[in-house]
């Protein structure tokens, strides 16, 4: 099988944060230098990616004053242009400070909620300036570990009304921005709001402007909760919500691994690019991993072109799969297509379905769906000895 090789066409993206992961992990220091965000530019050009995406403190270190921010700024825009690299997104860095340990939108401190609105709506500024399209929102500090210490109700308020300033702010601002929210289980919150990807699309029509709010799920973070990442992926799919994507691996419900797309769960990854390419998604394709922290400089670009390939891979294998005609005719013997078709007739109401006559349930308890004969086609081109 041919696999291409990335180009910017794919749109693949990538965090400063994900790339500059120093390795500092509750238990250890920092294995690798601080990353100049200029030369990941130029090293994500080189493998050809398409954009790269930051918190505000990634780019600007929190505390720097105006003249040095508009010097890295002005840097960073710079390396942009020379590189061709486009900002595809922001976000805002609501949890490394002290300030956020109880939340940035729900934290209990009325103070801490005003900063944390001021500090999004600066760095929304820089995102629309930039040109980026989507802001996403990891509200990883907001939630709790003790059952008294929250007024949920208060917090789901107070995170609505959050989002109800930004969308007046990016309205009257004449931003082209919608905003994303990253749904995660727990960690660092021993529970975290807005859990999953459901959690976050019924919490979005309560919202004063809902169409500025979609979702940015990512696999791990599905996988933590125990659900099927690419179930999530496609409801957001259908519900025209799917902003923006977080790419990355994860082997079952365990602490967040943030592991290079591909590793992890394999099978849910292709389910995941498989959807992707069913519901047309034509978005940013951001990984949002860690590169592990045994690995030097080098290993470093090494994880990030296998993000890329291993997407390329996928991508391949997921349309060698549905152009198999084996594979169409496993799908039609498990009347796949069937399910497309309206249960009522053009028409018919509830009435005429009183009156019509039904089949006969025994024989159609007994026929069997064929699916086992239909996944093991899935796994054989997985495995590679297929297409
Ligand atoms: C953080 C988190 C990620 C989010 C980032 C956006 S930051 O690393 O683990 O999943 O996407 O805030
Ligand atoms: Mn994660
Ligand atoms: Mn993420």
């Amino acid at each position: 099988m041919h696999i291409p090789e990335p180009t910017p066409a794919d749109k693949f993206s990538f965090g400063l944060w994900t790339i500059g992961y120093q390795g500092r992990d509750p238990f250890g220091e920092p294995t690798r230098a601080p990353l100049d965000p200029v030369r990941s530019l130029e090293e994500l050009a080189k493998l050809g990616a398409y954009g790269v995406n930051f918190h505000d403190d990634d780019l600007i270190p929190f505390g720097s004053d105006d003249a040095e921010r508009q010097r890295i700024i002005d840097r960073f825009r710079q390396g942009l242009a020379d590189t061709g690299l486009v900002v595809t997104t922001a976000t805002t860095n609501l949890f490394t400070h002290p300030v956020f340990k109880d939340g940035g939108f729900t934290s209990n401190d009325r103070d801490v909620r005003r900063y944390a609105l001021r500090k999004v709506m600066r760095n929304v500024d820089l995102a629309a300036e930039l040109g980026a399209k989507v802001y996403v929102a990891w509200g990883g500090r907001e939630g709790a570990e003790f059952g008294a210490s929250k007024d949920l109700a208060a917090a789901f308020d107070r995170y609505q009304e959050a989002f109800n300033v930004l969308g007046e702010y990016v309205t009257d601002q004449g931003y082209d921005l919608r905003f994303a929210i990253e749904p995660k289980p727990n960690e660092p919150r021993g529970d975290i709001l807005l859990p999953t990807v459901g959690h976050a699309l019924a919490f979005i029509e309560t919202l004063d402007r809902p169409e500025l709010v979609g979702v940015n799920p990512e696999i791990g973070h599905e996988e933590m909760a125990g659900v099927n990442a690419a179930h999530g992926y496609a409801q957001a799919l259908w519900q025209g919500k799917l902003y923006h994507i977080d790419l990355n691996g994860q082997n079952g419900p365990k602490f967040d691994q943030d592991l290079r797309f591909g590793a992890g769960n394999v099978r849910g990854a292709f389910w995941v690019v498989d959807t992707l390419l069913a519901g047309g998604y034509d978005g940013p394709v951001h990984f949002d991993y860690k590169p592990s922290r045994t690995e030097d400089d080098a290993g470093v670009w090494v994880s990030a072109a296998a993000c890329m390939r291993n997407y390329l891979i996928l991508r391949e294998k997921a349309k060698a799969f549905r152009a198999d005609p084996e594979v169409q005719e496993a799908l039609r013997a498990a009347r796949v297509d069937e399910l497309a078709r309206p249960t009522l007739a053009e028409g018919e109401t509830w009435r005429e379905l009183l009156a019509a006559e039904l089949p006969d349930p025994q024989p159609l308890g007994e026929r069997g769906m064929a699916f086992e004969h239909l996944d093991q086609l899935a796994l054989e081109h997985l495995y590679g000895v297929r297409g």
